[in-house]
């Protein structure tokens, strides 16, 4: 097992300084998740990291003799290193040095299980790679600087870039035949109200959806990124209309850019979902600042500006008080919010509620007339809206259903009379 000792030095002047231990507990999370060993933890507050080496030199020395009386086989920084820090670092230690992209990389790699997200992962290893292995080239260069060194260098950098760049181009494509075989997929779901379930990882997501469908067999762990494939469950809500949810890859803090990038077609679940259900740990101490980071995610993948209820899960862990000062925080900040327990009695009741509000807000009740003799169209109306009842009146069958816009603007386009109740 690696041994390692974790490094958290932000700037004096960032956010991150008053919530250097809890960074640290969560790299601490991390590394477990990644099966290491934790034997040590250096920090320091920095006025500006240096260019070369992230750390100045005092902290780095201490950091040698501290891997050398330990016996640590992996160093890993919470801030993020360039690569040339990377290797100067490594050199100064002699040991593996990592961050904590390269971490995360690493924890999904070894997590991924569907054919899909394993392509995911390994595009965003390769695209990780590619500048890093130029600048890696260079720094050797310069150490080395020889004559006659820099021939091979070069090309052996060029052949490696070509087939790094090929890979990307077959995983790309690979990618792209998945995301339109999902389209298909989704399209013959229409009509269904579909909810997402995003949130910071650990947040409860796969309990959420394992209790709502009732499917024991969705994977819950206490550890980080349980989750890497969308897994859409029907849940039904006691109306005719089930509603579709979706349980996705969880997010955290400083994930890769190239990460988010190749699960895009993953969390393309979520952009086409009617209503985000941004899950958030309540009983998390820095439960604002995940918010503040799944919000950022969502606004990369352009998902900002969807229909989104806050559910606070883990109440279950809040006293009363605790419970309603966090109310009362919550509401101050942000509207929609509802407080439920995966794993309490009854606890999602207040969810169940919300989703039946939205998906029948989605599909009111309408009434819809067809010619009786127009078989083909009465089995569509009865196959995408969902028949409260119906009757016949002078060769017209009358229904009440409900059913969203675009299935009434369909039924219209075929010769059904619609208005809406
Ligand atoms: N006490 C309590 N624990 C919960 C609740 N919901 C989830 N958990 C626990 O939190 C951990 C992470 O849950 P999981 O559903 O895998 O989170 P995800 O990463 O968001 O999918 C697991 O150990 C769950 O048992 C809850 O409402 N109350
Ligand atoms: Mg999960």
């Amino acid at each position: 097992m690696e041994r390692a000792i974790l490094v958290g030095a932000p700037r004096k002047r960032s956010a991150a300084r008053h919530l250097l231990t809890e960074h640290l507990e969560e790299l601490a999370r991390l590394a477990d998740t990644a099966g290491a060993e934790i034997v040590g933890e250096v920090t320091q507050l920095l006025d500006r990291p240096s260019p070369a080496t992230y750390l100045g030199k005092g902290k780095l020395e201490e950091l040698r003799h501290r891997v050398a009386d330990i016996g640590a086989t992996l160093v890993i920084f919470d801030d993020e290193l360039s690569p040339t820090q990377g290797k100067n670092i490594e050199l100064e230690l002699g040991t593996r040095v990592m961050d904590r992209a390269e971490l995360i990389l690493d924890i999904f790699a070894t997590r991924a299980r569907t054919s899909e997200a394993k392509m995911q992962v390994e595009l965003a290893q390769l695209e990780y790679m590619l500048p890093r292995l130029a600048r890696m080239w260079t720094h050797l260069e310069k150490t080395r600087g020889g004559i006659g060194l820099r021939g091979p260098g070069e090309t052996q950098i060029e052949t490696d870039r070509r087939l790094i760049r090929h890979r990307i181009k077959i995983l790309r494509e690979r990618l792209d035949d998945v995301r339109r075989s999902r389209e298909v997929q989704r399209a013959g779901r229409r009509g269904a109200f579909k909810a997402s379930l995003v949130g910071y990882t650990n947040a409860g997501k796969s309990s959420i959806l394992r209790s709502l469908a009732s499917a024991p067999d969705i994977f819950v762990e206490d550890r980080l990124f349980a989750t890497l494939d969308p897994l859409t469950r029907e849940v039904s809500l006691g109306d005719h209309a089930p509603a579709l949810v979706t349980d996705t890859v969880g997010f955290i803090r400083k994930l890769p850019h190239d990460l988010v990038a190749s699960f895009r077609a993953t969390l393309e679940e979520a952009t086409d979902a009617d209503l985000l259900l941004h899950v958030i740990d309540a009983s998390h101490p820095t439960w604002e600042e995940q918010v503040l980071v799944v919000n950022e995610v969502l606004a990369e993948l352009e998902m900002a500006e969807k229909p989104v209820l806050h559910v606070f899960n883990k109440i279950d862990r809040l006293d009363g008080d605790a419970l309603h000062a966090l109310q009362e925080r919550a509401r101050d900040r942000m509207r929609e919010t509802i407080f439920v327990s995966a794993t309490a009695e009854g606890g999602l009741e207040p969810l169940r509620r919300a989703l039946l509000g939205a998906s029948r807000a989605k599909r009111p009740v309408m009434e819809v007339e067809v010619s009786v003799t127009d078989g083909r169209l009465l089995a569509e109306v009865h196959r995408t809206a969902d028949v409260l009842d119906q009757a016949q009146r002078d060769g017209v069958m009358v229904l009440r259903a409900r059913l969203d816009d675009a299935t009434a603007g369909r039924l219209r386009g075929k010769g059904a009379k619609i208005r809406v109740q």
